[in-house]
């Protein structure tokens, strides 16, 4: 029985989806279930994501979404159907594999040893004897982003927006993702803010204290990514809107 769920959402990830790498970690890992969202991707991607299905012995699952809805709503929609009662934990993950899969038990073992945290996420620090490999214009921007996150979330998170997340599976966790996000882009920010909501009325919530963020080992810019410069346009927008409906 599988006891961690991490949900991989795809578009148009024909090209960039290293199946090989998914299905060796499948084999060796009974107690992870990945369940992949093909978010009416437009190549083959669905096809690709149900020949590893069909490989995987029960442990990977595709959840096909008819049309795109964006990366937010796909996350929801594959933790709507794999957060169950019976995982520990449930998560999402880049599926170019920016963080590597090896990642993952880290996170859940930390989840494990220190029962005050519900999330883990993986955070982008570039620090002397980790390869974190990222463009150095992704880099800057990503810093000014992030500090304004920050200041609207009031909080002193580093980085938000890495694609790879763990979250103990509990009610609150749960209903972080009940409803559609505001935003395509900065669901990250939001569920956030939305556990912050929790927070002001169970210190369990507090993510001050709730949350941690694991610096990653290693982290790979990989090419092919789907966020253009118009996007982080549209994220300073969504940023501010985030800020008003959840203060
Ligand atoms: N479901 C869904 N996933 C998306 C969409 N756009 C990007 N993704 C996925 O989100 C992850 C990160 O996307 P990527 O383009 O690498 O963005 P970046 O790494 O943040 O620059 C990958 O798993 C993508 O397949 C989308 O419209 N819908
Ligand atoms: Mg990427």
């Amino acid at each position: 029985m599988a006891r961690h769920a991490i949900i991989g959402p795809c578009f148009t990830e024909e090209r960039r989806l290293q199946t090989e790498r998914f299905l060796a970690f499948a084999a060796a890992h009974e107690d992870v279930h990945l369940l992949f969202v093909d978010d009416g991707s437009t190549d083959g991607t669905r096809a690709v994501l149900e020949g590893m299905q069909a490989k995987a012995d029960g442990r990977i699952d595709v959840l096909v979404l008819e049309q795109n809805g964006g990366k937010a709503e796909a996350v929801r929609r594959g933790v709507r159907h794999a957060a169950t009662g019976a995982v520990e934990t449930f998560g999402y993950w880049d599926a170019d594999l920016s963080t590597p899969l090896d990642q993952i038990l880290p996170f859940a073992d930390l989840l494990d040893e220190r029962p005050e945290l519900l999330v883990v996420m993986g955070s982008r620090v570039k620090l002397l004897g980790r390869a974190i490999e990222r463009q150095a214009a992704r880099h800057y921007l990503g810093r000014v982003f992030a500090t304004c996150a920050s200041l609207v979330l009031r909080l002193p998170v580093y980085d938000t927006q890495c694609g790879a997340k763990l979250f103990r599976n509990t009610h609150g966790t749960r209903w972080a993702f009940r409803t559609p996000f505001l935003s395509r882009w900065l669901f990250d920010v939001e569920l956030l803010a939305r556990l912050g909501l929790l927070g002001k009325r169970r210190a369990a919530y507090d993510t001050h204290t709730c949350v941690y963020e694991k610096p990653l080992p290693v982290w790979r810019d990989i090419a092919g990514s789907k966020l253009k410069l118009r996007d982080w346009v549209k994220a300073s927008w969504e940023l501010v809107r985030i800020g008003c409906r959840y203060r």
